[in-house]
């Protein structure tokens, strides 16, 4: 395999996303913590994104060539590590380790233990600092390398968000492409009760970015966005995408209520109405079983990232 896209039609980032919602329910589970809510916001929007327009090589995580790509709020790990998995750095089977002694995947991504993970994130605020950082030195090296980043609305709030949106517009960064989680929601209630963020599109223009909005659920329009947002670097500017999302989206029972941010449905119940609502007819025991045994999927992760045999260390 070499560097490139999955190149998915309509069709399969649908069918993936679906894949992917199930993946991140199926972690926090079996973690029994976490956070759900993001990461089903976000799972239409970033598959496409990550399948279809960023350059990687799952065998070779760290090629020269590739883009990087950050999810920023480093809470919605479960979304970035099924995004990782499903796209072939490691064993799907291994995500069933999240949060688990001894994993790599950690609660937040850790870009020393897992492969793909190109910034360590969960302080909310850095990961756009630290892109720009990383875009301005690609333009150092010569490099085409882009950057894609994602971010929360509420860790919009930062201030450190602006301070790097400031400096990408002043130094013309337009290899780097944010991507915003517009789903109005954050930890304690609705983002624009809590701090508000309104205009967001106008805020970015103010601040010299190219920016793109729409609704980051349907595939189609997301593809025509993001078709949009990629011809657009390279002009001059660097730009975004406000994605406008529903906070559990896929599972109604659960959508759009703040207390799932950083809650997992742990009881079997839940996930049973969960799976039904995404259209798998399966139990809780059967979704987890289906990623095989966990620690033969720990040892194949050890053999990828050359680490001495697991010590087997499960919670249970
Ligand atoms: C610097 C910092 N402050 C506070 C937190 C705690 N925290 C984690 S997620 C979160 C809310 C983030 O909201 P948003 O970005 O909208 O994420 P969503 O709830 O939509 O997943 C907060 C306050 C943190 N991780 N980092
Ligand atoms: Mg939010």
């Amino acid at each position: 395999m070499s560097i490139g896209t999955a190149n998915l039609s309509v069709d399969e980032l649908k069918e993936m996303a679906r894949t992917i919602r199930r993946d991140c329910l199926v972690q926090t589970h079996v973690a029994k913590s976490g956070h759900p809510g993001g990461p089903l916001s976000a799972a239409d929007y970033l598959t496409s994104l990550y399948f279809n327009y960023v350059k990687v090589d799952p065998k070779n995580p760290k090629d020269d060539s590739r883009d990087y790509f950050i999810i920023s709020n480093g809470h919605c790990s479960a979304l970035n590590y099924a995004l990782l998995s499903r796209r072939g750095f490691f064993p799907p089977g291994y995500l069933m380790t999240f949060r688990s002694t001894g994993s790599g995947l950690e609660g937040h991504p850790n870009r020393h233990k897992t492969p793909g993970v190109d910034i360590s994130a969960g302080s909310l605020g850095h990961g756009l600092p630290i892109a720009h950082g990383i875009a301005l030195g690609a333009k150092l090296k010569g490099s085409d390398q882009r950057v894609f980043v994602n971010l929360g609305d509420g860790e919009l709030q930062e201030g450190s968000c602006w301070e790097a949106i400031m400096a990408a517009a002043h130094y013309r960064s337009d290899n780097i492409l944010a991507v915003v989680d517009y789903n109005d929601v954050q930890i304690d209630g609705r983002t624009h009760e809590v701090m508000n963020i309104r205009p967001l599109d106008g805020k970015f223009k103010a601040f010299g970015w190219k920016v793109f909005e729409g609704n980051g659920h349907d595939m189609n329009e997301v593809i025509r966005l993001l078709d949009h947002a990629i011809d657009s670097m390279g002009k001059g500017q660097p730009v975004v995408v406000l994605f406008h999302t529903v906070m559990m989206k896929g599972v109604p029972s659960f959508e759009n209520d703040h207390i799932w941010h950083g809650k997992a449905l742990a009881d079997d119940k839940l996930l049973q109405t969960a799976l039904t609502e995404l259209g798998y007819n399966e139990t809780p025991k059967e979704a987890v079983a289906s990623y095989g045994d966990v620690n033969v999927a720990r040892g194949e992760y050890h053999k990828i990232m050359g680490w001495p045999p697991p010590q087997v260390c499960d919670r249970d």
